[in-house]
């Protein structure tokens, strides 16, 4: 299995050093976050953009796309991004924060509605997209528990999946989050199984939405490295740690370290 690392982190490096640096630490491919609005280079910048990552032997194995409830225009430029740049998957979000209850049901019309044409776009493209489960959020102003997201669990992403029925549109697998939410990671990993695309590594403490360095938190990474092989997951683990916006090169480092060393001994490296 390959490893990626989310350019969320690098936020405050050059593009250009980001590559530099995941590539000597020995990743084979960076996921562009919404940190980085290179959408909106034209052509030629975007031709050379490519020819830098892929000087460092990365290529570009996701692309996050935002929320296509709030802004399919966005997702749209990020999908169209995700062709120049010969990257395979778009993520497109979990859709809405359920801050009503009354209201789930029109928001999950609209936001399957939203996917349906966006996954239309993508497929003439040669695009798939990915939708990822988020945990529940906690809102200022909003008593009471915390706002449960639209897609939040498995139930939830199978649900919008049968729903929206596009063969292009399969299921960012955050690991971290089904800790948050209380849900099996290995069962989940195998029912979903052929639909898992993409995949965002992190570690867990205490079931909180917070991402860690792998290796210092709950995570069972070997468990789910070995269920994500026998369902046949050939894509990359992306590496997502974007709190880490001071030390990059730290987090990247010690997850490759952590996570390397466990690819190796259960023979998937
Ligand atoms: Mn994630």
């Amino acid at each position: 299995m390959r490893l990626s690392f989310n350019s969320s982190a690098y936020v405050k490096y050059s593009f250009e050093e980001m590559c530099k640096n995941v590539s000597q630490f020995g990743y084979e491919a960076i996921e562009i976050s919404r940190t980085h609005p290179v959408h909106e280079l034209g052509k030629r910048d975007r031709e050379k953009l490519l020819k830098e990552i892929k000087s460092h032997g990365l290529e570009v194995s996701a692309i996050q796309g935002g929320n296509p409830y709030l802004d399919p225009e966005y997702a749209k430029k990020r999908i169209d991004l995700a062709v120049d740049l010969g990257c395979p998957f778009v993520s497109l979000g979990c859709g809405a924060l359920v801050t009503e209850e009354e209201q789930r049901e029109k928001q999950w019309k609209e936001v399957s509605e939203h996917l349906g044409k966006l996954a239309n776009y993508a497929m003439d493209k040669g695009i798939k997209v990915v939708i990822e489960p988020e945990p529940p959020v906690i809102l200022a102003g909003v008593q009471g528990k915390p706002c449960e997201r639209l897609v939040g669990t498995l139930k939830d992403v199978q649900k919008m999946l049968a729903d929206v029925n596009a063969e292009n549109m399969g299921v960012l697998l955050d690991i971290g989050h089904v800790y948050v939410v209380r849900e099996n990671l290995l069962d989940v990993i195998e029912k979903l199984g052929k639909k898992i695309f993409h995949v965002h590594v992190e570690d867990i403490i205490d079931r909180i939405h917070c991402h860690f360095i792998p290796g210092t938190g709950m995570v069972d990474f070997e468990g789910a490295f070995r269920v994500l092989n026998k369902v046949g997951y050939e894509g990359c683990l992306s590496v997502e740690l974007e709190a880490h916006v001071d030390e990059p090169d730290r987090g990247a480092l010690e997850s490759i370290q952590y996570l390397g060393s466990i690819l190796y001994r259960i023979g998937l490296k």
